[in-house]
């Protein structure tokens, strides 16, 4: 980490993760009274069966591991901690979200998916078909050119697709979530031209370590786990017709590769990128999307 790098806090990004959850996915207004997608009811019965398997499997792992009164209130205290520290998006999406995931894309057809994490922001900087992610003069990190092509499950290409895209700096951290960081940067919205395509220019980013000073990264600590996630690309890729795809890129080789805290990794989000010869590299990775569910 750079010396002119503001420390990234565990109660700073975690207040503007459980913020930014509130406001775009729950209908919960945001401070400028904006608000997002309402969280949908789930049926009596069907919370009444989730809630009961849940209880009873942690009833089960009190009885078959003997845990005593200490036990308990350790973790009672520590899950109140990761309330108050903010970062209930964070522990769901680094040890629950991959398997929700698993679930919900088992029988998509195209390019898979992968968890969305907590770091997304809605509405980036629209930017055309071949472009550079907004960045500060000088941003650390060996440049990217990420190319490629977006078509349907037959192949046809589509034009006008929107590729959001979002990554961590060389410092492995995101805009909008530590400070120090100008808003929007690494950050953008890009739209594929009329034969499907685009090029974008960027820096690869860092591994991205979990906060070690919140409520995650004492259990991290004390579980004797590491706290990282392999460097990454985060993308929404969009267009008419087609269901969203929600997905990450990862590099070859990489560290944390095998070893992902948050279990996200997939061999088919691996790129491979290659010296380009201006200094920087790159790769090309086309997105398939499955068609919108009738
Ligand atoms: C990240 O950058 C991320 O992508 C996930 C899923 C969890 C924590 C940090
Ligand atoms: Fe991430």
């Amino acid at each position: 980490m750079s010396d002119t790098t503001v420390k990234a806090t565990a109660a700073a990004s975690g207040a503007s993760a459980t913020e930014r959850f509130l406001t775009d996915k729950t209908g919960k207004a945001d401070k400028t009274g904006k608000t997002g997608a309402p969280a949908k009811d789930v049926d009596t019965v069907r919370v009444d069966t989730l809630a009961t398997a849940v209880i009873t499997a942690v009833h089960d792992v009190i009885r078959r591991h003997q845990v005593t009164y200490d036990e308990y209130n350790a973790l009672k205290s520590w899950l109140i901690a990761v309330g108050q520290d903010g970062e209930w998006p964070l522990f769901l999406d680094v040890w629950v979200e991959h398997v929700v995931e698993e679930v919900a894309g088992e029988s998509r057809e195209g390019t898979k998916g992968t968890i969305e994490g907590p770091y997304y922001a809605p509405d980036a900087p629209a930017l055309p078909s071949v472009a550079t992610l907004p960045m500060r003069d000088g941003e650390a990190g060996t440049p990217l050119l990420f190319q490629g092509r977006v078509t349907g499950a037959e192949g046809a290409p589509l034009p006008g697709a929107v590729l959001e895209m979002w990554q961590a700096d060389d410092d492995g951290l995101y805009a909008q979530f530590a400070p120090g960081i100008p808003e929007w940067n690494l950050r953008g919205r890009v739209v594929s031209d009329d034969d499907g395509r685009f090029a974008v220019t960027t820096i690869q980013p860092a591994p991205y370590q979990i906060p070690t000073d919140g409520s995650c990264g004492r259990l991290i600590a004390a579980a004797g786990w590491h706290a990282w996630r392999p460097a990454h690309l985060h993308l929404k890729v969009s267009a008419p017709g087609h269901q969203t795809l929600t997905t990450q890129l990862y590099f070859k080789d990489g560290a944390y590769i095998e070893t992902d805290v948050a279990s996200a990794v997939k061999p088919e989000l691996v790129l491979d990128p290659q010296p380009a010869g201006t200094g920087g590299n790159e790769v090309t990775y086309d997105f398939v999307l499955a068609p919108a569910a009738l």
